[in-house]
């Protein structure tokens, strides 16, 4: 296994030539065990790896620590030394999501990948409107959204269809494909993404068939859905932690566990973007101040009313305005904590220096 078939790249290479410099090696991170990381090395070695106080330290948040995906340098331990994380590398792409809750802690998902592949179902799990979110933080990571209408077996060709075409209808570039995991069916197109160190994630809500596609891609070894639940007799895995596989093939899955909640964590220009059908209708409203409620000459209303604005979308559109003043005052408090840290930090260090002046002063009386 060469660093490539891992999705290292010029870029990376460039990057990584000082820490080399300091003996380090590149590795690509595969799994997050909260304490410890799984990390593949090249040549297809495995090891469990700790972060350095620094890259912890330098972490301003959560989301800029080490993640699955992620390519860092390690100092390699010597005789049964503990491998450290010295660095990590500056990310190509970054899918994340904001935490469940009123955090506005961001977290990462799945670093350096080219695609996600957001996957549904034509059925219960179907929603436009968590479509379009996921929609918004794919965009936002900058790599390309591809849509699987799973189950395809569950339902009529006609109801997977219309779920098709209404997720193509919401993001006319996204690829969206109907499958079925179960029966094997439709999964050939995610071949033509998968290449040589294209890396890609899967991600949706929990039971619509992530790691039962990700088995039916990596073919026999993989064992997450054959485990039998032992209260259902049936063979179902949830998954609880994310996972990088590299394909024999080529290509690099990542998956995750299902998305309970997503939320929005992204910025105010990415958010309006994506509603700038809703807001050229918005821009047709007689007072520029309108709240698209009762207000007189409201566009908005009266598009809907003659059926041309989805009730859906405008009733998100609303929602989203809301989120971004919670967004924004969130991200104002978070920023105070991160300057009380900061101050901290600062306070800490001079007391240190303090002392090891002091320090110094005692050894090296001469000198002062
Ligand atoms: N009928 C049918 N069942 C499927 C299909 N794909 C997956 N399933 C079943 O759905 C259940 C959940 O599948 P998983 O692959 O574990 O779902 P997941 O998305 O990984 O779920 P989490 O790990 O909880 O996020 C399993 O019992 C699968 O056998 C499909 O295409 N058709
Ligand atoms: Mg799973
Ligand atoms: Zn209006």
């Amino acid at each position: 296994m060469t660093l490539e078939d891992l999705g290292w790249n010029a870029d990376f290479a460039a990057e990584f030539k000082p820490l080399a410099a300091k003996g380090w090696v590149p590795a690509r991170l595969i799994r997050d065990n909260k304490i410890t990381y799984g990390a593949l090395l090249e040549g297809g070695e495995e090891l469990e790896v700790i972060m350095g106080g620094k890259v912890y330290h330098d972490a301003a948040c959560d989301a800029e620590l080490p993640a699955v995906g992620d390519w860092v340098a390690l100092d390699i331990g010597k005789d049964d030394g503990e491998t450290v994380i010295r660095h990590r590398l500056t990310r190509q792409t970054c899918f994340s999501r904001k935490l469940p809750g009123k955090s506005s802690e961001e977290q990462v998902m799945a670093a350096n990948v080219s695609v996600v592949v957001i996957v549904t179902d034509a059925g219960s799990d179907f929603n436009p409107r968590r479509m379009e979110r996921y929609f918004m933080l794919t965009e936002r990571s900058r790599a390309k959204a591809v849509v699987l209408v799973n189950k395809s077996d569950l339902f009529p060709d006609e109801v997977n269809e219309e779920a098709r075409a209404e997720i193509s209808e919401l993001n006319k570039d996204a690829d969206v494909y109907i499958t079925s995991a179960a029966r094997n069916e439709g999964l050939e197109v995610l071949k033509t993404y998968l290449k040589k160190g294209v890396s890609i994630t899967l991600v949706g809500s929990s039971g619509v068939g992530k790691s039962t596609l990700v088995n039916q891609l990596l073919g026999e070894e993989w064992q997450w859905t054959s485990e039998v639940n032992e209260l259902t007799g049936k063979g179902r895995h949830t998954t609880t932690a994310r996972e990088l596989m590299v394909l024999d093939d080529g290509g690099i899955l990542i998956d995750n566990p299902g998305i309970r909640e997503v939320q929005m964590w992204t910025d105010e220009t990415t958010m309006r973007e994506s509603f700038a059908d809703v807001e050229e209708v918005a821009s047709e409203c007689k007072f520029h101040d309108c709240k698209h409620g009762t207000d007189k000459g409201c566009a908005i209303r009266a598009s809907v009313e003659d059926g041309s604005l989805d009730v859906g979308r405008y009733e998100s559109f609303l929602k989203l305005e809301e989120e971004i003043e919670e967004l924004k005052k969130r991200q104002k408090k978070r920023q105070i904590l991160v300057e009380r840290r900061a101050k901290r930090d600062h306070r800490v260090k001079a007391r240190n220096l303090a002392d090891r002046i002091d320090y110094d002063k005692e050894q090296n009386p001469e000198r002062f």
